[in-house]
């Protein structure tokens, strides 16, 4: 009895190895990263730079930011002496980059789609000060 059930597992492995691309049914722990076929490829995601005022005032260089739809990755630069972050907002997207002071913060890769966007830092009062702008998405 005991045989059977192992014998009949190791033979639905075999199975879900060889045939299966109806069914990922193996939520395993140890999956090759080369799998994933949604988010895949971040080396062809858009680039877009945003960069906070380097002397400390509580601004982007830019008010005004366009991009192309897709993937693409969040380049924020922050050489100022405030702690500044970047959050992408709108068309359903909240995406925030980490907060940083004097060094850029990690890539942040968002999927946008055609329309309008605000971006804005979400540390203290940075946004209402007027550390805000629009990016539009083509
Ligand atoms: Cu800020």
């Amino acid at each position: 009895m005991r045989r059977f059930v192992v014998l009949a597992a190791t033979a639905a492995l075999a199975f879900a190895g060889c045939g299966g691309d109806d069914q990922e049914s193996t939520p395993a722990a140890t999956e090759a990263p080369t799998e994933a076929p949604t988010q895949a490829a971040s080396g062809s995601a858009t680039k877009l730079a945003v960069a906070a005022d380097p002397g400390g005032a509580k601004k982007f260089t830019e008010s005004e930011l366009t991009t192309t739809a897709g993937q693409v990755e969040i380049n924020f630069s922050n050489q100022s002496q405030l702690p500044h972050a970047v959050e992408i907002e709108g068309n359903g997207v909240e995406e925030t980059t980490e907060t940083v002071t004097g060094q850029d913060a990690p890539p942040l890769t968002v999927d946008l789609k055609p329309g309008t966007y605000e971006f804005y830092c979400p540390v203290g009062d940075h946004r209402a000060a007027g550390m805000e702008g629009t990016l539009t998405v083509k």
